[in-house]
């Protein structure tokens, strides 16, 4: 018999696949149906579990951005998601500096009201969207995707979403789209880090019209039911689950759809490290960093073995036909 299992991860403990709070409020339900009236107890119940991952209670807390679980094949890891505290403090967005801890500190100066997106180039409709426009545009959904960063780390996030097909169909792509190039904000009077020559600005980055139409690609406004800190792409980001990190560019302020390859940002700054597709491959090594394997951050005691990286980061059911008969090791 063969038996399919989620490769991105070895079969985890118990208690790990069942989040206390997810635990607690079927407990809670079951409680409730015992007491009698069912009926205002699903309705209770069924508003909860609009957040399967509660963000924790905490002085600051951010807008809730209510969700549903995703139906998506392959959107919902049953792998156990990092801290809060850990996604939201260890983070690369290079306009606030290269420190992990920069973004956290510095990214309060990014006012994300107001903020439109423009979807534009090779499209029969194109718009300037409003956030609030974009927040309303379909249902949100809870997906909780591994992100792998070319670095070595990875981490589980809950995010609220909806697919990014969503928002290119609507501009109804001409014949002539090939590629999507993603544009984020690049302000000096907000952003630090955009007067260091790191990288070109502003930050650039791009996929094959059929990676951005794959239901897997996330268009995210939210995280643990919350909207998303500064720190983490405010107000509007891309994730690509079986890319690595950087392809996944925050603070989004314009798509446009091409006809030629994009050129994207770090392919300009270093094209022997950073591929236009930079798909997850533990078979293809950065020169700097052997993909072949990451640490999950949060398990970082001093005898914390590594987790092997799957391919495609553990989307090969989802995405694999989308590189059939390409050489990976040519187009990294
Ligand atoms: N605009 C912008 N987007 C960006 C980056 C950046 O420097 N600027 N860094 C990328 C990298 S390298 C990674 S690993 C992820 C990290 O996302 P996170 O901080 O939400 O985990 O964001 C990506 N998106
Ligand atoms: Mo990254």
């Amino acid at each position: 018999m063969h038996v399919q299992r989620d490769p991105g991860f070895d079969i985890p403990a118990a208690s790990e696949i069942t989040p206390r709070a997810v635990y607690e409020q079927r407990r809670e339900l079951l409680r409730l149906l015992a007491a009698g009236g069912a009926g205002a107890a699903l309705a209770g119940w069924a508003q909860r579990s609009a957040h399967a991952q509660p963000a924790p209670a905490r002085p600051n807390r951010l807008a809730a951005l209510p969700s549903t679980r995703s139906g998506v094949a392959g959107a919902v890891t049953m792998e156990k998601p990092t801290a809060y505290d850990d996604i939201t403090t260890y983070n690369n967005f290079y306009e606030f500096g290269t420190g992990k801890d920069d973004p956290s500190r510095l990214a309060g100066s990014l006012k994300t009201r107001p903020w439109t997106v423009s979807v534009e180039g090779e499209v029969g409709k194109p718009r300037v969207w409003g956030i609030e426009e974009l927040l309303k545009l379909a249902p949100m959904e809870e997906r909780i995707y591994r992100l792998r960063c070319v670095e070595g780390w990875s981490m589980v996030i809950p995010w609220q979403g909806w697919s990014l097909a969503e928002l290119i169909r609507r501009a109804e792509p001409t014949s002539r789209a090939k590629f999507v190039e993603f544009h984020t904000l690049a302000d000096k009077a907000q952003m630090p880090g955009v007067n260091s020559r790191v990288l070109l600005w502003p930050y650039v980055e791009g996929l094959r019209i059929d990676e951005a139409m794959h239901p897997l690609t996330l268009l995210a406004f939210g995280l643990y039911g919350e909207v998303l800190p500064n720190q983490n792409g405010a107000p509007v980001r891309l994730v690509v689950p079986w890319k690595y990190g950087f392809k996944s560019a925050k603070s989004l302020v314009k798509i446009r759809l091409v006809e030629k390859q994009p050129a994207t940002a770090w392919n300009v700054s270093a094209p022997q490290e950073y591929g236009f597709y930079s798909n997850v491959n533990p078979k293809v090594d950065h020169p700097r960093w052997s993909q072949a394997s990451e640490r999950r951050i949060g398990e970082d005691g001093l005898f914390q073995r590594k987790r092997p990286t799957a391919m495609f980061n553990g989307y090969e059911a989802q995405v694999g036909p989308l590189y059939a008969g390409m050489d990976l090791k040519k187009f990294y």
